[in-house]
């Protein structure tokens, strides 16, 4: 029997490599991290009960070596492949957004871990979207992008060949596993050649930033990398010191007691010089570096009052307002947990024995006297007003017209070629196997 590297070994090295690489290909990241590391070093020694128990190690792990990227794809067999990509590193689509609301004419998922283990190992995430062409609607135009990305080939015919070698063995060598990474790697890398002449790029910048994006490269360049910090708004406040200009406010819930779901701030994207084929120069703005604060889990009513909260006018100053809405949103884990607005990971309490006859009805009683834990479930998924919000402080003022579109999930799993995962069913599978853990005995 051969024995083949494990998906979420192949995930760590993967998403190691790729912090290497922006590291390199943009030192402001490489800043960005060293000032996260230090604002979490000093959280945990202000807050030490933050992970204090004896099995705490794997989360700590976790945190350092946490991270998302996103990506940006021109058409659906890019999609297809990826997804094939994806799954060699145990990463799955999970949830549907569609960011034409906000005038961004993509729709997208994110490729992650999805049990457990995997997500303890290395919960690295990448928001992969997909341009949305049917939203152009300058005729001329549209066809000439569609020419364009027609020839395209964003793979390596090796990666291609792996996808086949790893599809028919089931799996992948430690040898061909780094001989993935490496061909993997170079789908994501930065191109300062662009596939078009001059005037080309004009006409899609005028159209949409983000389709000259997309559009007028050879590969759809990682545009940003984001770890994972435990004090967003220390970070946000210290990054001018750091000669790092951060996006005017942080996406996502006001600052509470209880984290929830997802916080997001970013700093703004490089202006970089890039060659046409004309030979002609221009200037690219699309790579960035961006942080967020991961909370709770919350359940779909938890998630509509966070989404009815969210779009409440604000009164005055937008931070104070968004705060003033967000009273009418519990702040205390008991609370969360009453209202069935987040989700839990229960586990006995160290030293504890359940009492014979316990069952599940009795799971308040039990966590009163201690016998047993609550634990909240961090939120793995995106927010799409957020990712706009992203979007467009990285995509500078809109430029041209975007139409304005609806959902249209069915197009974009056709494109995947399979259904994306539900993200509510997941989490409650997590908070279900717990209870079963504990309750469910033979
Ligand atoms: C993706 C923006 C979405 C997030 O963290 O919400 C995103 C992009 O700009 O391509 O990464
Ligand atoms: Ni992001």
């Amino acid at each position: 029997m051969t024995r083949f590297s494990s998906p979420d070994a192949i995930r760590d090295a993967f998403s190691k490599a790729m912090s290497l690489m922006y590291q390199q290909e943009v030192p402001q990241y490489r800043t960005l991290l060293q000032l996260v590391k230090e604002v979490n070093a000093r959280y945990l020694q202000a807050h030490p009960e933050t992970f204090a128990d004896a099995d705490s190690a794997p989360e700590l792990n976790r945190l350092a070596v946490e991270r998302h990227g996103a990506i940006r794809l021109g058409k659906a067999q890019e999609l297809a492949t990826m997804r094939r990509l994806f799954a060699v590193m145990g990463m799955y689509p999970v949830s549907y957004y569609d960011l034409s609301a906000a005038g961004v004419p993509v729709h997208a998922t994110a490729f992650r871990p999805v049990d457990a283990r995997s997500l303890q190992y290395n919960p690295f995430r990448v928001f992969t979207s997909l341009l949305r062409l049917e939203l152009i609607d300058d005729d001329g135009l549209k066809q000439k992008v569609s020419q364009i990305l027609d020839q395209r080939n964003i793979f390596t015919p090796r990666l291609l060949e792996l996808l086949e070698i790893g599809h028919a063995q089931q799996g992948l060598t430690a040898a061909q596993a780094d001989e993935f990474v490496a061909e993997a790697l170079k789908t994501f890398q930065w191109h300062s050649e662009a596939q078009v002449d001059g005037a080309t790029y004009q006409s899609l910048l005028d159209q949409h930033r983000l389709i000259a994006d997309v559009v007028s490269f050879k590969g759809p360049h990682i545009n940003h990398l984001t770890p994972r910090t435990l004090d967003i708004d220390a970070v946000q406040r210290q990054m001018p010191a750091y000669q790092i200009v951060p996006k005017e406010s942080i996406e996502g819930p006001p600052p509470r007691r209880v984290p929830i779901l997802l916080r997001q701030t970013s700093f703004k994207a490089l202006s970089e010089k890039i060659t046409f084929t004309d030979n002609s120069e221009g200037r690219h703005t699309a790579r960035f570096g961006e942080i967020e604060q991961r909370g709770l889990a919350l359940t779909p009513a938890g998630r509509a009052l966070y989404d009815r909260l969210l779009q409440q006018p604000t009164a005055g100053d937008k931070a104070a307002g968004l705060a003033a809405n967000f009273a009418a949103f519990p702040d205390d884990m008991h609370e969360l947990r009453r209202q069935k607005l987040g989700y839990f990971s229960y586990r006995l309490s160290a030293g504890a024995t359940l009492p014979e006859q316990a069952s599940r009805e009795q799971l308040q009683s039990l966590i009163d006297d201690g016998t047993i834990e609550a634990r909240p479930v961090v939120y793995e998924d995106f927010l799409p007003v957020s990712a706009a919000g992203i979007f467009q402080s990285n995509l500078g003022s809109e430029r041209g017209a975007a139409g304005k579109g609806h959902p249209n999930q069915l197009a974009f799993e056709q494109a995947l070629g399979c259904a994306v995962i539900d993200e509510f069913s997941l989490y409650q599978q997590l908070e279900e196997a717990s209870l079963a853990a504990i309750f469910d005995r033979p």
